[in-house]
């Protein structure tokens, strides 16, 4: 799967069968060490990065050569080549067509002035399939507390959409487009956030994420477009800020390396939720991604979300994908369901791996150049989550990713044709999250 691959319909059929071979990054290497001080001098190591425990991550001219030089240095645990992810053809965007929804949600109460808004099926109630995001506003349950960070680590996002320039994340302490690292982070003007996928001389992230493709958009603003601005959609999040992270080329081809560094990037600056909308079927990079998932999750309170993937129903407790099929628990994976309630016919399934699921056929959001349009795949399913997962969190802050993740699981609308298929057999509902919080859990 792939990012792109996990919601790309057609046209991956040919690709999906084809030979893989993983093409290896000659620039990095990760590895580790309790001695970094202790390495020698090598002149094919540029520059070392620090990761997190007793992992690095190092910039070469030569890879291969430099792994077979460190790989008998007593000080070296582990050496991990730095992989990409299989190509895969870029997703269409769909025709809108008007569907059941749209007839239904006008007997409802109004809460959004939002004037594209009908056209997302998803926030209707659990008995119309969807997740009770009109419900939850119709009758708030409280008014939520404070904005909460979610990074989007994708195609980049485009910051400038009429939707969505209210909704993005700033940097603090960077002032943006002065080419100076105001905060000194290692970033210069990442102000939105970071471009893994265009380095500066140093082997850097550079600071601008602007969207490359709208995959990254259409993810951002289902989680936090900008409610009751009389402009586009909604997102389903009040409160949500988009840090924006470019690490996903047009192709989908993103690296271990850039994802751990575009995770722990969000994790510093104060993301409490990463939406990942990608992944792939081969996992020669080992566990670091899986690694820097837990050391996020624990030492800075991060749920990592991810897209169960889009091979036509595979089961991904058995043929894997990452990072969908890791067993760490700060991370929850999310299945596609459709506007008839029934499991999108493209979303994998795992009764181990997969966690929930949530509304990924024909979501409408943001896309470049302030358009909007529909998209379809576990790649929409996952931030439809992490809107329910950011407006709970607004509400009760001090949640921690495992409570967050267990209460999102157990106020899922169950439905039987999901049994054995994921970890809770349901579809994801706001109200009932957010009632069960706080009848069950937190004073108000
Ligand atoms: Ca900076
Ligand atoms: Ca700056
Ligand atoms: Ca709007």
């Amino acid at each position: 799967m792939n990012i792109i691959k996990s919601f790309l319909i057609l046209g991956l059929l040919a690709s999906s069968f084809t030979a893989f071979s993983a093409k290896v990054d000659p620039t990095r290497l990760f590895i580790q060490t309790d001695n970094i001080e202790r390495l020698p001098k090598y002149k094919l190591i540029k520059s070392v990065k620090y990761l997190f425990d007793n992992h690095y991550i190092v910039n070469t001219d030569n890879a291969h050569r430099l792994a077979t030089l460190l790989k008998n240095n007593p000080d070296v645990i582990d050496i991990k080549k730095n992989y990409h992810s299989e190509k895969s053809q870029l997703p269409t965007i769909e025709p809108f067509v008007v569907g059941v929804s749209q007839t239904s949600f006008k007997n409802t109460t109004r809460f959004f002035n939002d004037p594209k808004v009908d056209r997302i099926w998803s926030f209707e109630s659990a008995a119309l399939n969807g997740i009770s995001v009109n419900r939850s506003y119709n009758f708030p349950l409280s008014r939520p507390k404070e904005d909460i960070i979610v990074a989007v680590v994708d195609t980049g996002v485009d910051y400038n959409h009429e939707d969505l320039t209210e909704a993005m994340w700033h940097n603090p302490n960077e002032i943006p487009q002065n080419g100076i690292d105001d905060d000194q982070n290692g970033y210069v003007d990442d102000y939105y956030g970071i471009n893994t996928l265009i380095k500066d001389n140093l082997g850097k992230a550079t600071g601008d994420p602007m969207a490359s493709h709208s995959h990254g958009t259409h993810v951002a603003g289902t989680i936090a477009a900008s409610q009751n601005n009389y402009t586009g959609v909604a997102g389903i999040a009040q409160r949500a800020k988009i840090m924006a992270i470019r690490a996903v080329p047009n192709n989908s081809d993103e690296t271990d390396a850039d994802v751990v560094e575009s995770f722990l990037y969000a994790a510093k600056h104060g993301a409490r939720l990463i939406n990942c909308s990608f992944g792939k079927n081969h996992n020669e990079g080992g566990s670091i991604v899986e690694q820097t998932i837990e050391h996020i999750g624990k030492k800075y309170g991060v749920l990592v979300l991810a897209a169960a993937g889009n091979d036509y129903g595979r089961n991904i407790d058995k043929s894997k994908t990452y990072p969908a099929s890791f067993t760490t628990d700060y991370l929850l994976v999310v299945a596609s369901t459709s506007s008839s309630g029934a499991l999108s016919w493209f979303s994998n399934v795992g009764k181990k791996s997969v966690d929930l699921a949530a509304p990924g056929s024909s979501i409408y959001s943001t896309v470049k150049n302030n358009r909007y349009a529909n998209m379809s795949g576990t790649s929409m399913a996952t931030p439809t989550t992490t809107g329910v997962a950011a407006e709970l969190l607004s509400h009760y802050p001090e949640m921690g990713p495992l409570e967050l993740k267990r209460i999102l699981l157990t106020t899922v609308t169950k439905d039987k044709r999901f049994q054995r298929k994921m970890v809770s057999p349901g579809r994801v509902n706001l109200y009932h999250a957010l009632q069960y919080t706080l009848e069950n859990l937190h004073n108000n």
